[in-house]
């Protein structure tokens, strides 16, 4: 494809139930305060572009009973957004789990990783330096990663996440 076409990029985005995944790609489609958004039924896929790439989102259900699902999407997707609450300081342990035994898995290829240190606004958050420490995030080697601190309501941190992904999901 020529440089003037815009690319495919298929993303799965994942975390803990409640961490802000549907309001992040939101807030990344329309550049303007989300609305109020339901916790996800299993998953939804957002398409859209920004920038030069036509991005297509599996936005999955974080909630203990869904996250089953989110292994389906490992073979197929180009890059992963993480998404966690910073200040649910009580399941960041589970979150460090969730993310553990994705990247475990077979089928994930070696895609870039952009977690988003997600609620920075609320009081008592984790700053992202101590979001990256109780995720272990250091001891990731087998994949490109970054952490961006965000707030997915007034919009900071997000476009930051995305060029970054942008960036290095180029070939
Ligand atoms: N204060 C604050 N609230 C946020 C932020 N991001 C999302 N929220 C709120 O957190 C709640 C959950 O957001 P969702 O986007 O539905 O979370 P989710 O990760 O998609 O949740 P599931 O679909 O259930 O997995 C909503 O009430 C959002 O308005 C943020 O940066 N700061
Ligand atoms: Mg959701």
């Amino acid at each position: 494809m020529g440089s003037s076409s815009s690319r495919q990029l298929k993303v799965l985005v994942v975390g803990l139930d409640n961490s802000g995944k549907s309001t992040i790609i939101s807030r990344m489609k329309a550049a303007e305060a989300p609305q109020e958004i339901p916790p996800t039924p299993g998953f939804q896929v957002e398409q859209f572009k920004k920038g030069k790439v036509d991005f297509t989102m599996f936005d999955m259900s974080g909630a203990g009973k869904y996250r089953n699902l989110w292994e389906f999407y490992y073979k197929n997707c180009q890059a992963i957004i993480f998404v966690v609450d910073s200040a649910d300081k009580i399941r960041m342990c589970v979150a460090k789990n969730e993310l553990e035994t994705m990247l475990k898995s077979p089928e994930l290829k070696p895609v870039p990783l952009l977690i988003y240190a997600n609620k920075m606004d609320l009081p008592g958050a984790m700053n992202y330096a101590q979001v990256s420490e109780a995720l272990g995030l250091a001891t990731i080697a087998d994949r490109e990663w970054n952490i961006f601190p965000s707030n997915a309501l007034s919009g900071e941190g997000i476009d930051e996440g995305v060029t970054w992904l942008t960036e290095k999901t180029k070939e």
